[in-house]
């Protein structure tokens, strides 16, 4: 079954990142949004000006049936080449976050990151996280930016900028090492950023409001306005030795992030994967328990 073009395998090794517009249906985004919307209520870190929630395969098992849904499950294996494929079992949901230029190989999280040194130059290291926005980005910049070509390189300035202008139901899949940002400014509407600047001065001057309050004030009225920016980031790989100390790695982040958090996906979730020819990352994160154990 194919999604994509021939090209498509071609294209996410040369530029990173693809995007696969309409692959879910309204039902499925409304059915997600509900799911995550209720979930930040009681749920969630708080992380970059908004809610994060790490290691939500395992911490809220309501959505697995998207780490298995079979479009998903046939891109991926498109764009890895082979029916083989692992998943990871990382998955970050967000709410109302922000972020700046930044990779997802761990880099800056640990010494080497996750692969254990910078693996920029390895053709063989196919780890692609699929970022899935539920709510159209076409209208704003609050959706994703990339850098094209800079899986293949270590500095974070380089390579051309790229916006997707998403809609709810498409998805981006990228290289982990792909250089990327989410929404930068609290106002993500390119013809209202320089007024906003000049209201934040102007509201500095006269009554010593800083920055940083005005921009609180300015995201809680976007935010009320346009409704809370949600979004499923999930990971798979080739079954290979740098998918697996991604995701060793990358779950010790998220463990960190989450305190007192399970690592294995629940029984039955697991067998959906397992009934659909997925292996799993899990198979491997025993010595993380054990270390964990031993309060290492
Ligand atoms: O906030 C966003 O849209 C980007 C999130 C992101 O880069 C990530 O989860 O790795
Ligand atoms: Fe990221």
């Amino acid at each position: 079954m194919g999604y994509l073009n021939k090209n498509s395998t071609n294209e996410i090794i040369d530029t990173g990142f693809i995007l696969m517009s309409n692959l879910l249906s309204d039902i499925e985004i409304k059915t997600l949004r509900k799911l995550v919307k209720q979930h930040f209520q009681s749920h969630g870190v708080v992380a970059n000006s908004g809610l994060t929630q790490p290691n939500a395969a395992v911490e809220v098992p309501e959505i697995n049936w998207l780490f298995y849904h079979p479009k998903i499950l046939a891109v991926m294996r498109q764009l890895l080449g082979q029916e083989k494929i692992m998943f990871t079992s990382h998955c970050d949901l967000h709410c109302r976050t922000l972020s700046a230029w930044h990779k997802d190989d761990g880099m800056t999280v640990m010494e080497g990151g996750y692969f254990g040194f910078p693996a920029y130059d390895r053709e063989d290291c196919k780890v692609y996280k699929v970022a899935l926005y539920l709510q159209d980005h076409d209208h704003n910049k609050a959706g994703l930016t990339v850098r094209n070509g800079s899986h293949k390189l270590s500095a974070l300035n380089q390579g051309e900028e790229v916006y997707l202008p998403t809609k709810a139901g498409d998805i981006v899949v990228f290289d982990v090492r792909l250089t990327h940002r989410g929404q930068r400014s609290v106002v993500p509407v390119e013809f209202l950023e320089k007024p906003n600047h000049l209201i934040k001065k102007g509201l500095n001057k006269v009554f010593k409001i800083s920055h940083k309050k005005s921009d609180q004030y300015f995201k809680k009225i976007y935010d009320t306005l346009y409704g809370d920016r949600l979004s499923i980031f999930f990971t798979y790989g080739l079954p290979n030795e740098y998918t697996k100390n991604f995701a060793i790695n990358n779950m010790k982040r998220q463990l960190q992030q989450n305190k007192n958090s399970q690592v294995f996906l629940s029984a039955e979730n697991k067998q959906r994967f397992l009934d659909n020819n997925v292996i799993l990352a899990e198979e491997y994160f025993e010595e993380l328990v054990n270390r964990y154990k031993d309060g290492k």
